[in-house]
């Protein structure tokens, strides 16, 4: 945690000493205890700590490429080597890399909660190896590819040809990932809202809050209620909107919360 360090609040900057974070994990550890229906959103952040460059932060671009110019299926209809070379150079950096403590502490959180949702927008996999069961993966998983012709889901982990093609009927494959302006999985996207809907608690970590649905789904969770936690290195557009708000980062904070049960 930033000792010292400051948040915007709705009349002005507040200042967050170390105590008051102290407190607010105590206070977030304790309500986690008594809670039935806890959900977990997390984005980039989370695995910031494992390596993986985040998408607005200083690892957003690709040779000179920014990384979400890539991520739609325009730019793969106009040259599918070329986001094929992005995605395998991705899973070139992603392959080796291992969950951080900020992964494993949700694992415990899910073993301690009677009713856990893990809801996370990355593609990575790092939850899933580092041990997270009732999870999904809002945007896909970068280990799966989907044929264009017959719409087969398999999972590939090797680096592929820069124009794969499926096995079955010949066609190619793309990346088994949500690109913007491309629907969520209908059933995901509904199991997550009903999760989210009934929670009690919602704690939103390591994402900048600009990518809908996603970013809706905290204020989704206030209007019914629930408490809403937020754990991010600096503050984004719905930090006011948070009970809680911890500044630092997911691999020292989480372990903090649910380490010491
Ligand atoms: C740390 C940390 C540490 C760092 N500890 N914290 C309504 C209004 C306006 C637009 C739309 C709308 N509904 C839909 C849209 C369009 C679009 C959208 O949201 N656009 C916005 C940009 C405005 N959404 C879509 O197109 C979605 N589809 C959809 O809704 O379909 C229906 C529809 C379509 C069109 C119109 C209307 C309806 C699909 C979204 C797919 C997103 N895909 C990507 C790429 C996935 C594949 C890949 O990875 O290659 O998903 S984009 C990218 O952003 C990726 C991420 O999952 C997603 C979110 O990013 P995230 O995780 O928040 O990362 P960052 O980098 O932004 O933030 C990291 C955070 O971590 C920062 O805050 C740091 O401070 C923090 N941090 N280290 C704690 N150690
Ligand atoms: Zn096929």
């Amino acid at each position: 945690m930033a000792e010292g360090s400051s948040v915007s609040g709705g009349t002005g900057r507040i200042a967050v000493t170390a105590s008051d974070d102290v407190m607010k994990v105590d206070l977030v550890r304790d309500r986690l205890a008594r809670a039935q229906r806890v959900v977990v959103l997390t984005g980039a952040g989370i695995s910031a700590e494992s390596g993986v460059p985040t998408f607005r932060g200083e690892g957003g671009l690709w040779r000179q490429h920014r990384a979400l110019d890539l991520a739609t299926p325009q730019a793969f209809a106009r040259d599918p080597r070329l986001v094929w070379e992005f995605y395998n150079w991705r899973r070139e950096v992603l392959g080796p890399l291992e969950p951080n403590p900020g992964h494993n502490a949700l694992v415990k959180l899910e073993q301690r909660v009677p009713q856990f949702t893990l809801i996370t927008q990355n593609i990575d996999g790092l939850h899933a190896r580092a041990g997270s069961r009732n999870m999904l993966e809002l945007h896909g998983n970068i280990w799966h590819v989907r044929c264009l012709g017959c719409g087969k889901v398999a999972e590939d982990r090797s680096v592929l040809p820069l124009m794969p093609r499926c096995p079955g009927c010949g066609a190619l494959l793309r990346p088994h990932v949500v690109w913007f302006g491309e629907s969520l999985d209908p059933s995901i996207l509904s199991t997550a809202f009903e999760a989210v809907q009934h929670a009690e608690i919602v704690m939103v970590i390591g994402t900048s809050g600009t990518v809908e649905p996603a970013a809706s789904m905290g204020m989704v969770a206030k209007r019914k209620g629930a408490c809403l936690v937020e754990i991010n290195l600096e503050p984004t557009p719905f930090t006011t909107l948070y009970d809680t708000s911890i500044l630092g980062k997911s691999g020292e904070i989480l372990p903090m919360i649910c380490e010491s049960w």
